[in-house]
């Protein structure tokens, strides 16, 4: 816990902190806030990181199956830049007082969560392209307002996962285009890929509105800055042109223009399914704890080499400080 959360709050600090988020500026570390604020925005960061670095498995199933040097290679560097995000995000939680290793057993543990679209299979190269489509373009509708985030860290740790994530999401169109520019049987790929992750991406952005418990104090806070609908209805909009423009066909009968309204009328996910797989029951949950469990026990002499050297280096300095 840091020292300005020790302290008491009283009148001043207190109204120091609604008056900074009032006016749109950011809190920093150093800043007081309510515990619930710190608290929220541990679960939220935590969860996002740890999406960040659970998100990595899927596709980096097939770094050793891409079917060219040079889709090897962006897959590589896509991969990799999910796990600098995971990064960046613990140490976000880190400047709340939250401590990294045990964001980590928490989330082994199952004490914490992750994105549910992490927990379906990857059957195709298409899924790869899908997964930089989708699940990159919502996260980028859903992460572009959260570089406003009141809280200083969080905000400023999304300018720049917002700016890969958008690279991300066009090298995925990018190689959905050459497939559909391929054989049949590579249109049939990437359309079934396209069948299989529309309504689980729809599902990324939570539940709806009226059965999400956070969202009123979060947009308050102005932790989160739309609902959970109003980001789904905004990636909706956005993805149809770009599924016409590829040629293929999102798997809702309900899909359509609504003049009136100005924006596309949709079908309702099934929440029923999120919350299956939020609470652990997802075709890939299981496979995706055990594989980070797993990493983890591997990395444990990475993390003690590490220690030992940072220890030694610190030994070292304050010799010299004293000679
Ligand atoms: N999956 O009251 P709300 C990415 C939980 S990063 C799992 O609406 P809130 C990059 C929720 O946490 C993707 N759990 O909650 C990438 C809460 O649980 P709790 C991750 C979910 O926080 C791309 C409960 O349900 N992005 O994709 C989900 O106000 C490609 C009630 O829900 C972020 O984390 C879900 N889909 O709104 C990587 C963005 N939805 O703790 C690799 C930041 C809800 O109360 C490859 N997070 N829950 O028990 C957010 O914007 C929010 O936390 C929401 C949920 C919108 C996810």
């Amino acid at each position: 816990m840091t020292e300005a959360a020790g302290r008491d709050a009283g009148p001043d600090l207190e109204s120091h902190f609604e008056a900074t988020i009032s006016h749109d500026q950011r809190i920093e570390p150093r800043d007081w806030m309510p515990e619930g604020y710190r608290s929220t925005l541990i679960r939220q960061i935590a969860q996002h990181a740890h999406s960040e670095i659970i998100g990595m498995q899927p596709e980096g199933e097939w770094i050793t199956k891409a079917p060219s040097l040079r889709r090897k290679a962006i897959l590589f560097a896509k991969v990799q830049d999910e796990a600098g995000h995971g990064l960046y995000l613990y140490s976000a939680a880190e400047t709340l007082g939250a401590d990294r290793a045990d964001l980590t057993e928490r989330l082994i543990e199952g004490r914490q969560k992750y994105s549910s679209i992490f927990n379906y299979p990857t059957l195709s190269y298409a899924d790869v392209g899908v997964i930089g489509w989708f699940v990159d373009g919502a996260a980028i509708c859903n992460q572009v307002p959260l570089c406003r985030s009141s809280y200083g860290p969080y905000a400023r740790a999304m300018v720049r996962i917002c700016k890969e994530e958008s690279f991300h999401q066009r090298q995925g169109y990018e190689l959905l285009m050459t497939m559909m520019r391929g054989t049949d049987a590579q249109r049939e790929m990437v359309q079934d890929a396209v069948n299989r992750w529309w309504w689980p991406s729809l599902m990324m952005f939570g539940p709806p509105d009226d059965d999400s418990p956070n969202s009123a104090r979060s947009m308050a806070w102005k932790i989160k800055r739309h609902s959970n609908d109003e980001l789904r209805r905004r990636f909706v909009d956005m993805t149809v042109p770009q599924a016409a423009r590829l040629g293929v066909t999102l798997p809702d009968p309900e899909l359509r223009w609504n003049e009136e309204r100005g924006h596309h009328d949709f079908g309702t996910p099934d929440f029923t399914e999120l919350k299956e797989v939020i609470s652990g029951n997802g075709p890939c949950n299981a496979q995706r704890i055990e594989r980070r469990r797993a990493a983890h026990e591997e990395g444990a002499w990475v993390r003690a080499a590490a220690g030992a050297h940072a220890a030694k280096q610190a030994a070292r300095a304050r010799e010299e400080a004293v000679a």
